[in-house]
């Protein structure tokens, strides 16, 4: 294998928290290294997603960046669980703060990538007509950026104004006046809702799926809290390295099926007023693999929503049947519920009644006609390997990755995927990724594979590329462990089954973030365990 010089040692695809932080890890262990990013700034998902009630679901002061003790003690978030302006506006800082912008290339996308199998290096082809080589790529692409745009007929004729919660305009939009649709009820259709409901003349909420949606209780930080934060950062962060999903706090190890009905009872309504995914990791230790724990939770939850919603019917329309809760990614809002009091909101249930076509300013279901003015889509996203499988990838023999992909993702710890040398993903299919914490999750691929870089460079290495076999073992583990639980029992998009055609398989590895970070640290130190290194030539 020749080595030849290359325009680049590593390729970033995306530079949102992931891409960012391996611009700069990559950067400070001496290679060169460029991000093509498709927004004209920084941010990634919190660079599209500007919808109303946009909000991380994880709160602040776990939600961020540890890399940097200066970055971390200077910056002060302003709510419990940030708001979509106040993320991107954190990231514009990193970005400025540590002069990340000259190495990122805006209004750039990859569209393809080629293993050049003589050389040992990629040929990138970007949408600005750039063909670049590098040693590495990088993906940073994220697992919610290829947006989905639903089937519906008559879509691309609606006459009023169409928005997608995934790529909203950033002046913002103003409903006040018009009659508007909001079609999905996932994670950003419940948030959207009760925004867009305090401005609308009326907003019709289609409804397919009902979710389980848990309130986070938002708020301002107090003073003490900030001061108790970050006096204290060095054991948060070390709590989510050590932890089950990259999260500071204490989880519940009570089963459910332990204590008693009324013990239960006491320890849901505690879980409930710390809210969030707390509800879920300070309840019971078992809510995820014992259909009676979940379902105990289910009813508490279900009741919570008869209390609140004052007609029975929408409370019941509301109330989730098909899945168990968790099990499909819940969304977080405080105000979700209530908005169905409103006398300018009304809920359509399209699962009995469908869609049927959409003309001029009609939506038309199986029942009825609706006159609208604007259409929200909050119809999600081809979920994991979507950003990726967009991107058209061929290493060895010209193997495509959507070939390779075609009957499910196919990784070694997530990380990297046979016959793709030199081919990186964070928070790639099969790694912890959203079911962790995401920049934990993040900093801790990127450092992996930035001492993986640095092993390659002072041995050097040409190439690594993972087994097939060390890769098979590890899909193998990853659906056993998905299998363990009560997640395949609902259709999610962790489980691709949001998107027609998809193959069905749990895109995120359950076994726990820290036993991952454990293991992907045990295959380093064992020189790369599970992967075939080449010499350069
Ligand atoms: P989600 O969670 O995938 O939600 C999408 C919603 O859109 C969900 O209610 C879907 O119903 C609905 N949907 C999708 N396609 C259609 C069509 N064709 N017709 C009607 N309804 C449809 O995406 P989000 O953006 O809300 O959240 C993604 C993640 O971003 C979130 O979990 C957070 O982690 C951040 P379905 O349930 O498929 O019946």
């Amino acid at each position: 294998m020749a080595t030849t010089p290359n325009d680049y040692d590593v390729i970033v695809i995306g530079a949102g928290f992931a891409g960012m932080y391996a611009v700069y890890k990559f950067r400070a262990l001496g290679f060169r290294v460029l991000a093509y990013e498709k927004g004209d700034d920084v941010g990634g998902v919190w660079y599209w997603n500007r919808y109303p009630g946009a909000r991380c679901d994880c709160e602040s002061y776990y939600y961020s960046y540890s890399f940097s003790k200066e970055l971390q003690d200077e910056w002060d978030w302003s709510l419990h669980y940030s708001e979509q302006p106040e993320i991107l506006s954190y990231l514009s800082h990193v970005a400025d703060r540590f002069a990340l912008r000259p190495h990122i290339q805006f209004g750039t996308a990859v569209q393809s990538a080629t293993f050049d199998e003589a050389a040992g290096n990629w040929k990138v082809r970007t949408s600005c007509g750039d063909t670049v080589t590098t040693r590495f790529i990088v993906s940073a692409a994220g697992c919610l950026s290829e947006v989905q745009k639903p089937d519906i007929p008559g879509l691309d004729s609606f006459s009023g104004d169409v928005f997608y919660t995934a790529a909203w305009p950033k002046g913002g939009v103003d409903f006040m006046g018009k009659r508007v649709g909001v079609i999905g009820t996932g994670a950003s259709g419940v948030q959207a809702i009760p925004r867009i409901a305090k401005q609308a003349q009326h907003l019709t909420v289609f409804q397919r799926t009902a979710n389980w949606v848990i309130p986070v209780w938002n708020a301002p930080m107090k003073t003490e809290f900030v001061e108790w934060v970050k006096s204290h950062y060095d054991q948060i962060r070390q709590n989510c390295l050590n932890s089950g999903g990259g999260v500071p706090f204490e989880v519940s190890h009570t089963r459910a099926r332990d204590v008693t009905p009324e013990e239960r009872q006491k320890i849901l309504e505690k879980a409930w007023t710390v809210g969030g995914t707390r509800f879920f990791a300070q309840s019971f230790s078992d809510l995820l693999s014992d259909q009676e724990a979940n379902d105990a939770a289910a009813q508490f939850v279900a009741s919570y929503i008869r209390s609140i919603v004052k007609d029975p019917e929408t409370a019941k329309l509301l109330t989730p049947i098909d899945h168990p809760i968790g099990t499909k990614r819940p969304p977080m809002d405080d105000d979700y519920y209530a908005t169905f009091n409103r006398p300018n909101v009304s809920l359509v249930d399209i699962r009995r009644a469908p869609i049927t076509s959409i003309e001029g300013r009609t939506l038309r279901t199986a029942e009825r006609s609706y006159e609208l003015d604007a259409l929200v889509l909050a119809t999600g996203f081809d979920a994991i390997t979507g950003p990726l499988m967009a991107i058209d990838i061929r290493g060895k023999g010209d193997m495509r990755l959507k070939d390779k992909w075609s009957a499910g993702a196919k990784s070694y710890l997530g990380l990297c995927t046979a016959g793709f040398p030199n081919l990186f993903m964070v928070t790639g299919p099969l790694s912890p990724s959203v079911l962790a914490n995401m920049p934990t999750a993040i900093e801790q691929h990127v450092d992996w594979i930035g001492d993986c870089l640095t092993y390659l460079r002072a041995h050097n290495l040409q190439t690594i590329e993972a087994s097939e076999d060390a890769e098979a073992k590890w899909v193998v583990h990853t659906a056993d462990v998905a299998q363990g639980t009560l997640y395949p029992k609902a259709n999610s998009w962790y489980l691709g089954s949001n998107i027609p055609g998809k193959p069905r398989q749990f895109g995120v590895y359950l076994g726990g973030f820290s036993n991952y970070r454990e293991r992907c640290n045990d295959v380093a130190s064992r020189g790369y365990e599970g992967f075939r290194l080449e010499l350069a030539a």
